[in-house]
């Protein structure tokens, strides 16, 4: 007998031109997740103070949790800490150690294509400074039950954001107004980084074609899952800002963000 997870018939749908089409899976097992194996993805760059209390709390959720880490030869010595993590649990924590140049978008690509290569029959990404709180997992799991995709919100009723400040506030605001503008994305928190996929959607991507290499990744994604006609919900999640260790966000990586921004836009025909 073939079990639930290996039920997957596939169908082809028009893309959002209408030109050519597009495969998008369609598993049988909506509802049967009950042994669903979960895959935790955690890009990692000077997370000393944050990696190791995240790490096992995910891992005290349950057995069916794993983590894969994709850390960038951190200077403060994340990677160490992983590894120290993958020896503690062993063959729960998988990890790499990306050489340069390193960033958000390019860890991203390599670790989603990895966790979308593995058993596991969901992936969830999120950030490594509980910006994104562990307890909010479970409701991304939950949702996955009616869809491919889940996308943790701040702004939907029950979301928010504990920290933010005028000027956090406003970014953030902007940076979903532009993602709508420029990519389509109307989702009521495009640039959000908490998601959970099906792992068959991430295995649907034509990474090599992605050209993000830092946060315009999150929007890349998204727009390529979308264009596969993938069933896209939302969650509401609280946002907390980052208590231990320091922002990688400079006026330099917003700028960046806006051009690849475009820089996608024009290149959506090959994702
Ligand atoms: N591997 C890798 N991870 C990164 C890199 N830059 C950021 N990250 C991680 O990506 C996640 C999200 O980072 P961001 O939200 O973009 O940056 P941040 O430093 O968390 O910014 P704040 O949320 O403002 O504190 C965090 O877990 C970071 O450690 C990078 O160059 N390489
Ligand atoms: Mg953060």
């Amino acid at each position: 007998m073939i079990p639930p997870s290996e039920q997957i018939s596939k169908n082809t749908i028009q893309d959002e031109k209408g030109v050519g089409t597009v495969d998008r899976v369609d598993r049988a097992d909506r509802v049967n997740m009950g042994s669903r194996k979960i895959l935790v993805f955690l890009p990692t760059y000077n997370e000393k103070g944050n990696l190791d209390r995240l790490g096992e709390q995910i891992l005290s959720m349950g057995p069916e949790y794993s983590l894969l880490i994709v850390d960038d030869q951190s200077p403060d010595g994340t990677g160490e800490i992983a590894d120290q993590l993958a020896k503690e649990h062993p063959g729960r924590v998988e990890v790499i150690h990306r050489a340069p140049p390193r960033g958000r978008g390019l860890a991203g690509r390599d670790g989603l294509r990895r966790a979308s290569e593995t058993d596991c029959d969901i992936i969830v990404e999120m950030d490594a400074d509980f910006s994104h709180r562990p307890e909010d997992i479970p409701k991304l799991i939950e949702a996955i039950h009616d869809a491919d995709v889940v996308l943790g919100s701040r702004y939907r009723p029950g979301g928010g954001t504990e920290g933010f400040g005028p000027r956090r506030r406003l970014n953030s605001r902007v940076a979903g107004l532009l993602s709508r503008l420029a990519l389509g994305l109307r989702y009521s928190d495009p640039t959000s980084g908490f998601r959970a996929f099906r792992r068959e959607a991430l295995a649907s991507l034509p990474w090599d074609r992605f050209l993000s290499d830092g946060p315009s990744i999150v929007g890349e994604t998204l727009y390529a899952l979308r264009k596969r006609g993938y069933r896209i919900a939302e969650v509401p999640i609280i946002f907390v800002e980052r208590r231990v260790g320091e922002s990688k966000i400079s006026p330099k990586l917003i700028l960046k963000w806006i051009f690849n921004l475009i820089r996608i836009r024009l290149n959506r025909h090959c994702l």
